[in-house]
């Protein structure tokens, strides 16, 4: 039997451009979720989503208070990413489900904390954003590796393009706010760990910020033997990509582009390219979030979990190190607790 008899009352706090999309989805496209609250620094922002979401969304005064709340069931969390950590804790601290936006935390020490937190609750409660595991282009291409289409992977080459980079963003926050993405996608579609990491950045001419290193170059072993090279380029100017394409010893796989059909005219061929993260996986975002309530409902989380999150950072700590002294990183991934295996 469901604890959620009359299905599963949301808070979400942070009502910025991803808090939104996750609040409206919740309330007009899932299924057994509503959203129940929502808080925001910016009180007449957090006003406007939750009258868009129903007449009876609470609007509260802090996050705190709606973290407490009895009537709110679970918790989205979609604030800036240094406020991540200490809102799961306090989720944990009330026994309340939480899905947190990447990263899990800004510091390996917090993110190890929640780990250590969960695990001596003994059950997860914890799902980190990384989204791309939803996306169904993503999904095809994991597929067909599972199956041994391409054989055995010996190389993947990721593109990781933003139209510009956020106000504030340094060398390092590159590699814990975009890059996770693409360590946690790694370790996921290949189904290894990784083993050794290597980082190469350079100040681009389309950089505001003459120190930050805004074009990296990744490059990792993981623990098959295979390889990875990935491009993140956070001032890409025309457009927001995310590319994936993996080589095997019997053929290769790509992810498709995933909004728009190839348009050919005139000696032409070519096709639209998304602005940002939240046109590029619109279905990601609600297949995330419908498994995530599915999940709930069923008392079992699948989703990415605290695991992931506090690995995905270690991996960036690993890669700061390497871009800072300019040296190949070995990486020992830590003993699992059972709890995630
Ligand atoms: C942003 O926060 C995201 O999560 C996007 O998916 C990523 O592409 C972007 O680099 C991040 O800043």
């Amino acid at each position: 039997m469901s604890a959620y008899s009359n299905g599963i009352s949301v808070g979400v706090i942070g009502t910025g451009g991803m808090g939104t999309r996750h609040a409206e989805t919740l309330s007009a496209t899932v299924s057994g979720a509503r959203v129940a609250g929502v808080t925001d620094l910016d009180r007449s922002r957090a006003e406007k989503l939750a009258a868009d979401c129903g007449s009876d969304v609470m609007v509260f005064e802090n996050e705190q208070s709606l973290i407490r709340d009895d009537g709110i069931d679970v918790v989205v969390i979609t604030t800036p990413d240094d406020a991540h950590a200490g809102l799961v804790m306090e989720c944990l601290q009330h026994d309340k489900p939480v899905f947190c936006e990447k990263p899990l935390a800004t510091t390996v020490d917090d993110a190890r904390k929640i780990v250590n937190a969960e695990v001596e609750l003994g059950r997860k409660l914890v799902q980190v954003g990384f989204m791309r595991r939803y996306d169904p282009q993503h999904l095809d291409v994991k597929r067909a590796i599972d199956s041994g289409a391409i054989g055995h992977p010996v190389l993947l080459k990721g593109t990781h393009r933003n139209t510009g980079a956020r106000p504030g963003t340094s060398s390092e926050s590159i590699l814990v706010n975009s890059a996770v993405h693409d360590l946690d996608a790694a370790r996921w579609i290949i189904g290894q760990e990784i083993v050794e990491v290597y980082v190469h950045g350079t100040n681009t001419p389309a950089a505001s910020d003459g120190e930050v290193l805004d074009l990296q170059v990744i490059q990792l072993t993981l623990s098959g033997g295979c390889l990875a090279n990935i491009e993140v380029y956070v001032n890409a100017g025309y457009g927001y990509e995310v590319d994936l394409e993996v080589v095997g010893d019997a053929g290769t796989i790509r992810v498709a582009p995933a909004n728009a059909p190839v348009l050919r005219k005139q000696r032409y061929a070519g096709y639209p390219i998304e602005g940002d993260w939240l046109e590029r996986f619109p279905a990601a975002y609600v297949l995330e979030m419908q498994r995530w309530i599915e999940d709930l409902r069923d008392g079992r989380l699948t989703g990415p979990d605290a695991w992931d999150g506090y690995i995905s950072l270690l991996v960036a700590e690993s890669c700061i190190a390497a871009l800072h002294f300019g040296s190949k990183e070995p990486f020992e991934s830590p003993r699992r607790p059972e709890l995630y295996l």
